[in-house]
């Protein structure tokens, strides 16, 4: 399987992430893709490519241009006003006040463009996120043209960032990206999978109206985890798009045979849609030694979803979203691959 990987994605390096009232490191940080790296390496996976610039029409099609054009601008902006070395903020638009303003003040605007306080924005993010998206597009035109199941390496994450609004240590949805190329190029529908233990409300809420996309995503029940405002199982899709999202929020503990359950649920509904391609979300923070996750999967459980989804019979694109038990990311990504070749 080839792998889609940039090295750009180290100028994403933050210093800081707002936890459980403190200042610490960042769970998302650079070494987690050297670990992915090793690994690959380790079991043969040596066909890695860097993506070319991929360009911004796909992202376009996604993202409000004035989100982008904010995002591009953001950094320089802050630095001007001798701020600090990230840009962060301290206000959003409540839900008490109108959300319909988009004041000129930047810890304003960066509320109003994001959903969470867990992400800065540093001198090399945008860079890095523009790499990260170039390689879920790069791995996509290749299944495209040439049927090959693939591996975008994308790093930093995407399922978090919605039309506006970045967060959960995302800017750009990658997912959402890798599914529109397949659509541009002649797709009628794709499946996108979100496996990541967070809800994917980013990719929901940019084709919540739309039919030539199917979302379904497993996740840990909003009601007690992140982005808890978004991913319930009532969110059905909305207009064109109603009876396409599916939602499977499961308890906090969940082990491998009740998460398999759902996931057989959710092949099912692939099936019957008719995918010509599936996107993987996928993020190994269902792991058991998660230190920001609450499911219960222990690495050999990775090994058997990847044989489930190859069952399947429909080409692949398996997308990097999250996973912060940085000693075994590797082996639980790759671990899902390997499944997946197996079969
Ligand atoms: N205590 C992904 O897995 N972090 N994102 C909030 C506050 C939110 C995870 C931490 C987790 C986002 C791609
Ligand atoms: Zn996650």
């Amino acid at each position: 399987m080839r792998v889609y990987y940039s090295p750009k994605h180290a100028l994403r390096d933050s210093k800081f992430e707002l936890h459980d009232g403190q200042i610490i490191e960042p769970f998302e940080r650079p070494s987690r893709m050297t670990y992915i790296l090793n690994e690959l390496s380790k079991r043969g996976y040596n066909d890695i490519v860097e993506p070319s610039d991929q360009g911004l029409d796909i992202v376009l099609k996604l993202h409000r241009p004035d989100y982008i054009e904010f995002l591009t601008n953001v950094y320089d902006e802050w630095k001007m006003l001798d701020k600090g070395d990230e840009a962060m903020t301290y206000i959003w638009p409540a839900a008490t006040m109108r959300n319909d303003i988009i004041p000129r003040q930047i810890e304003a605007r960066l509320g109003y463009y994001s959903l969470s306080s867990d992400t800065t924005i540093t001198e090399g993010t945008w860079a890095a996120a523009l790499a990260s998206k170039d390689c879920a597009q790069a791995a996509a035109l290749d299944l495209a043209q040439n049927g090959n199941d693939v591996f975008a390496l994308c790093r930093p994450p995407g399922h978090h960032a919605s039309s506006f609004q970045f967060g959960g240590y995302c800017f750009i949805n990658n997912a959402a990206v890798a599914a529109q190329t397949l659509l541009d190029r002649g797709a009628k529908r794709v499946s996108i999978l979100d496996v990541d233990f967070h809800h994917g409300n980013g990719t929901q809420e940019i084709f919540y109206n739309r039919s030539d996309v199917q979302f379904l995503s497993l996740h840990g029940d909003p009601l007690d985890c992140f982005p808890y405002f978004l991913g319930y199982s009532g969110e059905k899709g909305s207009g064109e798009g109603e009876g396409y999202n599916h939602n499977y929020p499961l308890a906090e503990g969940t082990h491998y045979t009740k998460w398999a359950e759902a996931l057989e649920q959710a092949c099912q509904e692939i099936l019957a849609y008719k995918a010509d391609a599936i996107v993987i979300s996928l993020g190994v923070d269902t792991y058991e030694h998660d230190p920001i996750s609450a499911f219960k999967l222990k690495s050999a459980d990775f090994l058997d979803y990847g044989r489930r989804l190859a069952k399947l019979g429909i080409p692949t694109i398996f997308v990097m979203e999250g996973g912060y038990a940085i000693d075994d990311i590797g082996v639980n990504t790759v671990n899902v691959l390997d499944g997946f070749m197996q079969t």
